[in-house]
């Protein structure tokens, strides 16, 4: 082996070797440095004779080229190694909680709320709300409820003291006077679920004085109780998360709606557990029905031109079913225990794409 053979063996092997780019980084001026292996024998090349500068020129050159190559070969090496062990070390998992432990959580009703949102708007409904405190006429005039109905009585509503010229406001007994102020400022088509709190002064195992309903209204030239119970089934699956649930329109009254039906769906009790879509008990869920003509135009539009549905249901009873939450009290004692066991993740909002419970 020639002694250039041997010098470039030597600086390969060395370049081979380098752990780090700082390493080779030493081979490369031990090499090509000014005062590097092979510049000192570039110039020794003056030295020469011309018969002896024409043969170690260009092998002294090769030499260059391949130790130069080796290097960069090498310091691409070493780059990918240095940053797969900088991903590998200082890997960040973002989706962790910022803090060891989450605090918080959502409320059953809350959650619920967020579904029942994300259902109907996927459905095209928009949200609309309204205030909490009503007049007479939005809470029962503009519904058809008459001044004698019992719902008005003194121990079904609470009523604000009496203004200067007679009149009384009331906590709004059910959402409805949010779709009566929709009607009035929208030109139909008309797509809305109004959630939101309600009050009746009733208190007992299944009576809180606020609780929560959703009401829904559809209005248009055509829109049909056909429309209304496919609205309602395509709800039913999609919060119950079934794919099939058998449903039982049952005739019924309500002031506001002609003809007016009760909902109520399929259930079963298995192994002590409620369940729902399938079997031979039925639970009721929802109250619906044709918007009655009086409404219509106590809304502001002509019944002979625009007609269309409407529905309500009690958020709290339906978190009750789907999350087997026994006692309706406990949704409003605070209690922090019955909170972390009934609640929900913050950072998981329901949706259709990524489904309602995660
Ligand atoms: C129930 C029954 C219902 C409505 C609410 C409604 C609203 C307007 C016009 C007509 Cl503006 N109807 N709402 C209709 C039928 C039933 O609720 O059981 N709620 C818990």
């Amino acid at each position: 082996m020639t002694d250039l053979e041997e010098l470039e063996q030597e600086i390969l092997g060395a370049v081979a070797a380098a752990e780090d780019e700082r390493g080779l980084e030493a081979v490369r001026l031990g090499a090509l440095g000014k005062k590097g292996w092979i510049s000192e024998r570039m110039k020794s090349l003056g030295t020469m004779s011309p018969e002896e500068r024409k043969e170690a020129g260009p092998a002294l050159n090769g030499l260059k080229d391949r130790v130069t190559r080796a290097l960069e070969a090498q310091r691409g090496i070493l780059r990918e190694a240095a940053l797969e062990e900088r991903l590998r070390t200082e890997r960040v998992d973002v989706t962790l909680p910022a803090r060891p432990e989450s605090f918080g959580t959502i409320h059953p009703v809350t959650q619920v709320m967020e579904e029942v949102i994300a259902i109907f708007g996927d459905m095209g409904f928009s949200v609309a709300e309204g205030p909490h405190i009503e007049t007479d006429w939005y809470n029962f005039g503009a519904l058809n409820i008459p001044p004698e109905h019992p719902a008005r009585q003194e121990h079904d509503t609470f009523y604000l003291r009496e203004k200067e010229d007679g009149s009384r406001m009331v906590l709004r007994t059910h959402t409805s006077p949010v779709q009566i102020r929709t009607m009035e400022g929208t030109k139909p088509p008309i797509r809305i679920i109004a959630p939101g709190r309600t009050f009746r002064s009733d208190s007992d195992q299944t009576h809180t004085p606020m609780f929560h309903q959703v009401e829904g209204l559809v209005i248009d030239e055509t829109a049909s109780l056909a429309n209304l119970k496919g609205t309602l089934e395509a709800f039913c699956k999609a919060f119950f998360e079934v794919d099939e649930v058998k449903m039982r329109f049952r005739p019924s009254y309500f002031p506001f709606t002609e003809p007016s039906m009760e909902v109520d769906i399929g259930c079963s009790w298995e192994g002590g557990e409620l369940k729902i879509g399938v079997g031979d008990s039925w639970l009721e869920i929802l109250g619906s029905g044709m918007v009655h003509p009086n409404v219509i135009r106590a809304g502001g539009l002509d019944p002979d031109k625009v007609q269309g549905f409407a529905f309500g249901m009690g958020i709290d009873r339906i978190a009750m079913l789907k999350y087997g939450i026994p006692d309706l009290r406990a949704f409003f004692e605070a209690d922090l225990r019955w909170l972390r066991h009934y609640g929900f993740s913050s950072v998981a909002m329901p949706s259709l794409a990524e489904g309602l419970t995660t």
